[in-house]
């Protein structure tokens, strides 16, 4: 029997749909932050090995912490680009257990006003080192990347691993701008990635959410928000996860997406197999 919780009280959920954000403290359990690490861990791994493989270095600093070891690494390796957003290459038993942990789908099930919860295919890590422009996520609406959810509630819940604030790159939010339309795609000139105009852009003012270890910010897929510059000398770590209804759940979520909780039809979960058969098409490496 799956077990569920009411975790965000009456206030929390009004909060939620009226500014279109919620900084939810304390939700995340010490268990679920070191399940992520250890995906994180995995991925760093791998990350250095492949620069050890191509002679940029020669030593792979495992003794060096979580908070600096791929920072070092990567001076030491004279800066080589990596996957600024890595999510193909986490897919593995710990991530499926990581997004459909209990704790994270408690806080989807009071979002969404269900228990029938798809965890959406887009997900990301977020190795953000120091003074890196390209790593700077800028102001965007997280539908921008999947346009299918104009009209479809996608709550995206953002897990910091350490505490954030503006010195390390909390999140900024738009409160009540998710109310607004769904702007159009521009490149940001200098990350390439994809967010709001510069005219668009100019005419909010962001709200910084500086947070704890354990705290989840979580917004809708309307919500215009960004990251700060880390200006810290450690790595800002974070996950990035999503949910919506499985009733209306939307192509681009369902494409690396999974039946993650279903208290009506408990047989439609969606075991790990299946989920790692949909990302059989998906090379290694990207996105
Ligand atoms: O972690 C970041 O820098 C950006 C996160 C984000 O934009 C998102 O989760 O949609």
């Amino acid at each position: 029997m799956v077990m569920s919780q009411k975790v965000l009280n009456e206030q929390q959920i009004a909060f939620y749909h009226e500014h279109g954000y919620l900084l939810a403290e304390g939700v995340i359990p010490r268990d679920a932050l070191d399940l992520a690490q250890l995906i994180l861990e995995r991925w760093v791994d791998q990350t250095i090995q492949g620069w050890v493989d191509s002679g940029l270095l020669t030593d792979s600093l495992h003794d060096v912490d979580f908070a600096h070891r791929l920072l070092r690494a990567w001076d030491a390796a004279g800066h080589p680009r990596y996957l600024r957003s890595p999510r193909r290459d986490l897919v593995s038993r710990e991530m499926f257990d990581f997004l459909r942990h209990p704790a994270v789908l408690d806080i989807a099930q009071d979002l969404l006003d269900t228990s029938e919860i798809l965890a959406h295919g887009i997900f990301n890590a977020r190795p953000k080192l120091p003074n890196q422009k390209w790593t700077d996520t800028p102001w965007h609406q997280d539908a921008q990347y999947y346009r299918d959810a104009e009209h479809i509630h996608v709550a995206t819940i953002w897990i910091p691993l350490q505490d954030v604030s503006e010195f390390n790159s909390c999140l900024q939010v738009a409160p009540g701008q998710h109310r607004a339309e769904l702007y159009d795609g521009h490149n940001d000139e200098e990350t390439g990635f994809l967010g709001l105009s510069k005219e668009v852009r100019a005419a909010l003012t962001g709200q910084s959410i500086a947070m704890k270890a354990g705290d989840a910010l979580c917004f809708t897929q309307l919500t215009p928000h960004g990251a700060l510059p880390n200006r810290s000398d450690g790595i800002r770590w974070s996950m990035d996860v999503r949910y919506e209804a499985v009733s209306t759940a939307t192509e681009s979520g369902k494409a690396q997406g999974f039946v993650a909780r279903s208290l009506q039809q408990p047989d439609q979960v969606t075991p790990y197999e299946d989920w790692l058969r949909q990302w059989e098409t998906v090379p290694a490496g990207s996105y």
